[in-house]
């Protein structure tokens, strides 16, 4: 089911009018409404009024994470809380979070390109969707919400972890989408298969998965295991959170709702466009946001646009899988983690020396962290218990700051290798 064919199998050219349309305003708007970008404009000497083709859009300078950080928290909302009614948090790049708002039209738009997401991963009206994906601060959960409700589906709002719970909803109540990081997918598979459950006689059908790389061995592994078609989602919480893009069921690449999130990808080192078919870095500009609205956000993201017709009828351009990014975030358990976040908790800790490893494993399907951390002479000699005690400490403080597990080993001074050059902090060995 197309969810909204009106706009999603406009004619190509059509589309290129109303986004240009679009752009024209978004970029009038935000001159006008985001002094810190009017400020960048302004430095490049472009005004709102240079922007008379689509092509124009490469004049424009770029909105980054660093921005965000500058502007922390609220800085570059274009509304007054009292407009804003909500607010999601994604990893900043030290210890603090970042911070993305939404007025009540951004919602809607937010219901709107979620409900055209799952259709294309298979839901309908009729389905009873399972969604797995952590509630609160992380989009997930709340946009795969918003998006399910609007289409009329029957919505259980799991949340992420309790496997066992999990297994039981999936059998008892009907579930027939679910929605989850691919490598919790696989692990309800695994988990499931302990537990005697027969995956082939449930009404299970589709999962729509993402907010983490992952690759076609997996989507095997993971529709045999619990028998689904698994479609990729992706999505980010300085554009919208999910559904930016979404695979349908050709899997094809991912249909980016490029009436709302305009792509471009770039030389990620000369900020080049790149044309259909070769990877770079995604670029994105919202075309539609009223409280956070961005404009060629650099998403770090490494990807490739993806033209020509869809046998689905869709005609949004399609994006490839993500391969990487250019930078140091990595995504463990679903959860964005920057090293730089794990250091400067670390640096606070007394005794602690600022070297250290991140092992990163695949432990079944989930991910394991375990950090090696060098401490200074006095507190290496110190009796075992006290070693036990700030290690302790050490994980209870992470735990904190990402709200994820780790494994700490306290090791011994001078113990981790040093580089000559960029230290190399994480070792993964996660086979995705
Ligand atoms: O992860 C939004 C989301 C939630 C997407 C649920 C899909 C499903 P953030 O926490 O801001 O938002 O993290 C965004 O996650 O820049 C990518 O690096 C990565 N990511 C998201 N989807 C995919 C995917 C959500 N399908 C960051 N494949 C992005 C690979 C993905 N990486």
């Amino acid at each position: 089911m197309i969810w909204n064919p009106e706009a999603e199998t406009m004619p190509v050219e059509e589309r290129k009018e109303l986004q240009l349309e679009r752009l024209k305003q978004q970029v009038k708007y935000v001159y006008e409404k985001q002094p810190a970008y009017r400020a960048k404009m302004d430095k490049v000497g472009i005004k709102p009024s240079d922007i008379k083709s689509l092509d124009d859009l490469r004049k424009l300078p770029f909105l980054t994470k660093a921005d965000m950080r500058d502007n922390y928290p609220y800085g570059l909302f274009t509304v007054p809380l009292k407009e804003t009614v909500r607010v999601h948090s994604s990893s900043g790049t030290t210890g603090k979070p970042t911070a993305v708002g939404y007025t009540r039209e951004d919602i809607d738009v937010w219901a709107e390109v979620m409900a055209r997401a799952l259709a294309c991963g298979g839901a309908t009206p009729e389905s009873v969707i399972q969604n797995a994906y952590g509630y609160g601060m992380f989009t997930g959960g709340l946009g795969i919400h918003c998006g399910a409700e609007k289409m009329g589906c029957t919505v259980l709002p799991a949340s992420s972890g309790q496997t066992k719970r999990q297994l039981i909803y999936l059998q008892d109540f009907g579930t027939t989408m679910i929605t989850c990081t691919p490598s919790y997918c696989l692990h309800l598979g695994e988990a499931g298969a302990e537990e005697g459950v027969d995956f082939k006689s449930l009404p299970l059908k589709y999962g729509v998965l993402g907010a983490e790389p992952w690759s076609e061995v997996m989507r095997e592994k993971i529709e045999q295991s619990v028998n689904i078609i698994a479609t990729d989602i992706y999505g980010l919480s300085e554009i919208i959170g999910p559904g930016v893009a979404n695979e349908c069921l050709e899997q094809k690449g991912m249909h980016i709702f490029d009436d709302h999130f305009l792509p471009e990808v770039i030389d990620p080192e000369t900020g080049e466009p790149l044309p259909p078919g070769q990877e770079g870095e995604l670029i994105i500009t919202t075309l539609t946001k009223v409280c956070f609205p961005a404009i060629r956000f650099r998403t770090r993201d490494i990807t490739s646009l993806l033209d020509g017709p869809c046998p689905c009828g869709r005609t949004h351009i399609r994006m490839s899988r993500i391969t990487g990014r250019t930078d140091d975030m990595l995504i463990i358990r679903g959860v964005n983690v920057f090293p730089s976040q794990i250091e400067s908790v670390l640096l606070e800790v007394e005794g602690v020396e600022p070297h250290y490893l991140i092992y990163l494993r695949r432990e079944g399907a989930l991910d394991d962290m375990e950090i090696h951390v060098e401490v200074s002479e006095k507190v290496f000699s110190d009796e075992v218990r006290k070693l036990e005690k700030l290690e302790k400490k050490i994980q209870e403080e992470i735990q904190g700051v990402l709200g994820l597990s780790a494994r700490i080993k306290l090791v011994e001074p001078r113990s981790i290798e040093r580089s000559m050059g960029k230290a190399k902090r994480v070792i993964d060995e996660r086979k995705i």
